[in-house]
């Protein structure tokens, strides 16, 4: 038996098509893009001891600009060690006091630099597996919407 597509559904599959072929034809030095750089990439030195039953947690800060002519929005990041990893913002509550709170995206605007530092955004390396030592380099990746994954030495200090 055959059954008649509905008028209205083909049209939206040929406007689909019509999208996705664009889409394909859309060269990537014509489109604007982020450009991101990565400077004083940074991560404070924490002391894991195997007899302390508590949680150390250290933070990673960095400066990003963004060279290119799109916006970009860092969204997560991993660091191998930590159980847990996640962006922060400081925050002043009304008692004056800094909190930190999770950041569920931050805007890199284009050619604009974002400064993660200390008392300010940051990403916060939660439950250490093992100590970091100053003048030693790690790992970190962070994630970004447009630039993907973006793996960066980083200087514990
Ligand atoms: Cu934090």
């Amino acid at each position: 038996m055959n059954i008649p597509v509905p008028r209205r559904r083909r049209n939206r599959t040929a406007i689909a098509l019509i999208v996705f072929t664009g889409l394909l034809g859309c060269r990537p030095e014509t489109a604007p893009a982020p450009d991101l750089r990565f400077d004083q990439v940074r991560v404070r030195q924490a002391t894991v001891s195997g007899t302390a039953n508590r949680t150390v947690n250290s933070a990673a800060y960095l400066i990003i600009r963004n060279l290119g002519k799109a916006p970009d929005r860092l969204i997560g990041a991993t660091f191998e060690g930590a159980r847990r990893v996640e962006v922060h913002e400081t925050r002043i509550d009304d008692d004056g006091l800094a909190m930190m709170q999770a950041a569920e995206s931050i805007v890199i605007p284009a050619g604009a630099e974002v400064r993660l530092e200390p008392g300010g955004l940051h990403v916060m390396l939660m439950g250490l597996e093992r100590s970091l030592v100053s003048g030693e380099e790690v790992e970190l990746t962070l994630l970004f919407e447009n630039s993907g994954a973006r793996s960066l030495v980083a200087k514990v200090q």
